[in-house]
């Protein structure tokens, strides 16, 4: 596959932040009253920019059932939610504590700590609110299973847990399983969850599910790599957080430990890998074969 297909990957994502802003919008709850300001938060934060990977996974593992469209958005805007309560409490002063995000200042910046916590904590809920709510299907087993898959994906032995062990790496040395679990976990899991969400919503629980997490898989950890080798190569301006922190802060990841060359190799590696898993869908996955080599080339 060439380079111009990521080059379509990525406009077929930059058409799709509007399509899935809106659908955000249209999700929050109304800003008034004297809570209006932790819902002005969670709009800043929201609409503060990003890729929209995680959504867009969403939707184009939909997209290979025929999943109906608004089901599939609302899950996808759940996931941007979950996402971006993340990005506020990993910024805030008692975590990786930054002062930019998306180029913009972060949510405890522009407001303070308090109403970004509260902000992060009311996204996550609103996820949840999303997922059991029978728009987004009718058949409550499915809104369960997709209730179940995202609680796993996110908790203490999620997102939260890489979280936790991320934190405690800090110029510990970690070995190279230890860091993948880790990112695995932090990341990892939630774009596992992104890419299942078709196979959940189709009620397919055979290799075609599991073709899509091993696709999620590969895809997750070239994501983290990348986003380490853009940590120690990219600037500031260009990836819109402050660059070099991970060095700075003596953290293990996988470019520290294999070096940038090793890195870049496995990278190529696991994308590979991603694209192959992808076969068994023949040319309906096209967009998503496109996107993985997106995640290896993108400069942000
Ligand atoms: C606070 C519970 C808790 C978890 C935080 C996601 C996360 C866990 C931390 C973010 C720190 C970080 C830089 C992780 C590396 C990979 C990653 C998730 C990058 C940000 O995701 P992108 O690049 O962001 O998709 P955009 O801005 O495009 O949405």
């Amino acid at each position: 596959m060439s380079d111009c297909s990521a080059e379509l990957a990525q406009k077929s994502l930059k058409d799709f932040a509007s399509v899935i802003e809106n659908k955000m919008l249209s999700l929050l709850p109304v800003s008034e009253g004297r809570e209006e300001n932790v819902i002005e938060a969670m709009r800043y934060a929201l609409l503060a920019g990003g890729k929209r990977l995680r959504p867009f996974l969403v939707v184009q593992s939909a997209a290979l059932f025929s999943i109906d469209n608004e089901s599939a958005l609302r899950v996808a805007a759940a996931i941007e939610c979950v996402h971006t309560y993340s990005l506020i409490h990993d910024d805030l002063p008692a975590m990786d504590d930054d002062n930019m995000r998306r180029g913009l200042p972060t949510t405890h910046k522009k407001y303070d700590d308090a109403t970004a916590i509260l902000a992060g904590d009311a996204l996550l809920t609103l996820a949840f609110e999303i997922l059991s709510d029978e728009k987004t299907h009718s058949d409550a087993e499915i809104r369960c299973d997709l209730i179940l898959a995202l609680s796993r994906a996110i908790g203490a032995k999620g997102m939260v847990g890489g979280q936790m062990i991320d934190l405690k790496a800090e110029n510990q040395s970690l070995q190279q399983d230890e860091i993948i679990r880790m990112q695995n976990m932090k990341t990892g899991e939630l774009i596992i969850f992104s890419c299942e969400v078709g196979a959940i919503l189709a009620k397919v629980s055979d290799d075609r599910r599991m073709a899509l997490k091993k696709y999620a898989e590969n895809i997750g950890l070239a994501f983290q790599i990348v986003d380490d080798l853009l940590d120690i190569e990219g600037n500031s301006e260009d990836i819109g957080k402050t660059a070099g922190k991970d060095i700075e802060a003596g953290k293990a990841t996988l470019v520290s430990f294999k070096g940038v060359e090793e890195a870049r190799a496995l990278a190529d590696e696991l994308i590979n890998n991603a694209v192959s898993h992808m076969d068994v869908f023949d040319e309906k996955s096209e967009v998503l074969k496109s996107l993985a080599k997106f995640v290896i080339n993108r400069a942000h």
